[in-house]
């Protein structure tokens, strides 16, 4: 018999509940998965990234096979491997002859429109589904949208909590008479505070056959393979992820703005790279929290941290990304454009927070949002380096990086690059603030008291320097006023020493 449907599930699809998998038919469809050497080059992935997708896929096409659904499995080191997914697709067809293939909307926009001319090219229907393992479809985000002069994260948050129920009381209401405790998320860790350990998973024997071959392939691409205790299957996420909610998630609140020289993921649930290859999903993850709550097992601020973190920040940064893409990506507000620093990719340099960051960068492919936004991000933003570099940087380096997600992020919240559809005003901030939340300063060959000399944080030159380049636009931001004001008090002679010696840091990044 003939085969009815193709379904080509792809490296960040892998859940049973997926669109394209919802209706498939054991007896006359054939579920096509393919590794690809262009998936994992169009920017040099970490190698526990790539692992990671490479193992999960193989795990997850090993459970639809033991439930006896066909799957046709193309191994990157197979013969004859063509090496994008739509040439595999173009081949699977010739193989299978099938009446029509079903794929669910990829998360990126270089797939997605690719993936519109699929029809055309191989002259069998295409039936391209909704990701609805998002809570928020691309369309209702769009009407969500439509009319609102802007965009701000905080209503569509609402929006879902009222659309889930979560944290909402029976009157209609937010649990604890609010919507936010985002002002209870900001302590310092203070000494004597001890983070529980993640859950390491020992990699299976399919993990280190993919292992090798990654070891093989992607040697130059930046980033320690090994070790690697990644949760790679469903269920392995799922103990992580409850170990998280058993251990970490009562202080998730309180320490999600800390960062620590000796404790890499604190209270981070650390649940990123496997939510976004579709190993979690995400309403369960927060029925669970709140869960938690009920039971009197977590505080109310660490559990409404958590969902909004999820409900709130994931759908919406996704929203902005479908809405605004493709031109999104050009965009350049502060016309920022210098080369990024290779210190980026050699972790080379004397500034303490940058080296630790970019270190347990290179080593986990891993680092939390604050890491990400305040040390890496704000450095980039700080030195006026140009969008699209900073932005493949952060795409290529984590392992829960998909365009969907670090776009927004590193583009539009860090950089400030899209003029502020998704910040109200820069994150732009001085070594007083890394002080403020982290240890990195105390043994940085820099002092973070300097404002100017030979020992001046460069935070501190590259803030005051930032904040006089951009003065005129910065100007008509009524939230930069106080900060405007502390500039234009500084005495000229203060203000031109900060320009030149800012200049001679960014000469020698150059
Ligand atoms: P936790 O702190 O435990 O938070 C729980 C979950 O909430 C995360 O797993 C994540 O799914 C979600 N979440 C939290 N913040 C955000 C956010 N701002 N946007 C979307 N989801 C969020 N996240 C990615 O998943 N992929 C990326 O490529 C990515 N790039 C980023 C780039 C920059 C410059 C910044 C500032 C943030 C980026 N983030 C990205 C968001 C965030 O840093 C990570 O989701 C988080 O650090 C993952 O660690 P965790 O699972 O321990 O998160
Ligand atoms: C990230 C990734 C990697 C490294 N490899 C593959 C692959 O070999 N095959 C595949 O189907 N998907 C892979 N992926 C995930 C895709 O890059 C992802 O589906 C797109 O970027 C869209 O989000
Ligand atoms: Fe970073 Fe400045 Fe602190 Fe050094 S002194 S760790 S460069 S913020």
């Amino acid at each position: 018999m003939s085969v009815a449907t193709l379904r080509l599930v792809l490296g960040d699809q892998l859940s049973r509940r997926l669109s394209s998998l919802r209706d498939v038919d054991r007896d006359r469809d054939v579920v096509l998965m393919a590794e690809v050497a262009g998936e994992c080059t169009y920017v040099p992935h970490h190698p526990k990234k790539i692992a990671l997708v490479l193992s999960a896929m193989r795990h997850f096409a090993a459970n639809l096979s033991r439930d006896g659904i066909t799957v046709d499995y193309r191994r990157l080191d197979d013969d004859g491997n063509r090496g994008t997914l739509g040439e595999e697709l173009c081949a699977a067809v010739a193989r299978h002859r099938p009446q029509r293939v079903v794929v669910t909307e990829p998360g990126e926009w270089r797939l997605w429109s690719e993936m519109l001319g699929w029809q055309a090219a191989i002259g069998v229907p295409v039936d391209i589904r909704d990701d609805d393992r998002f809570l928020m479809s691309r369309r209702d985000f769009a009407a969500w949208a439509a009319g609102r002069r802007q965009l701000r994260m905080e209503f569509f948050y609402r929006e879902m909590r009222r659309r889930t129920g979560l944290l909402m009381t029976a009157d209609g209401e937010p649990e604890g008479g609010q919507w936010n405790f985002d002002a209870e998320n900001r302590k310092r860790l203070p000494a004597g505070v001890q983070p529980p350990a993640p859950l390491r998973m020992a990699p299976d024997a399919v993990t280190r056959d993919v292992l090798g071959l990654v070891r093989d392939r992607f040697a130059n691409h930046f980033g320690d393979l090994e070790p690697f205790a990644l949760a790679v299957t469903g269920q392995d996420a799922q103990d992580a992820f409850a170990h998280f909610v058993a251990h970490a998630l009562p202080h998730f609140g309180d320490y999600q703005d800390a960062m620590a020289e000796s404790h890499r993921t604190l209270f981070h649930s650390l649940i990123s790279a496997q939510l976004n290859i579709g190993l979690l999903d995400p309403l369960d993850a927060c029925r669970r929290v709140e869960a938690a709550f009920r039971a009197g097992r977590a505080p109310l601020n660490a559990a409404e941290g958590f969902i909004r973190q999820i409900i709130g920040w994931r759908e919406y940064v996704r929203g902005i990304y479908w809405l605004k893409m493709p031109d999104y990506a050009d965009s350049n507000a502060l016309n920022a454009s210098r080369p990024l620093p290779s210190f980026y990719w050699t972790v080379e340099t004397d500034m303490n927070c940058l080296k630790h960051c970019i270190r347990q960068t290179k080593e986990d492919a891993y680092a939390h949002h604050i890491q990400r936004l305040m040390v890496t991000g704000n450095f980039a933003l700080l030195a006026g380096i140009e969008p699209k570099a900073v932005c493949e940087w952060y795409l290529a380096v984590y392992a829960d990086a998909y365009e969907w997600v670090e776009l927004p992020n590193t583009h539009g919240m860090a950089l400030f690059a899209d003029g502020g559809v998704m910040a109200s005003k820069p994150y732009a901030a001085s070594g007083k603030y890394i002080d403020r939340m982290s240890d990195y300063c105390r043994s940085c060959r820099y002092d973070v008291k300097a404002q100017t000399g030979p020992r001046a944080c460069p935070f501190n030159l590259l803030y005051w320097d930032f904040i006089g380049r951009h003065l005129d636009r910065l100007k008509q931001n009524p939230r930069m006023a106080l900060i405007i004001g502390s500039y234009e008090r500084m005495d000229q002679r203060k203000r031109q020493t900060i320009r030149s010696e800012a200049q001679t840091i960014l000469d020698r990044l150059a």
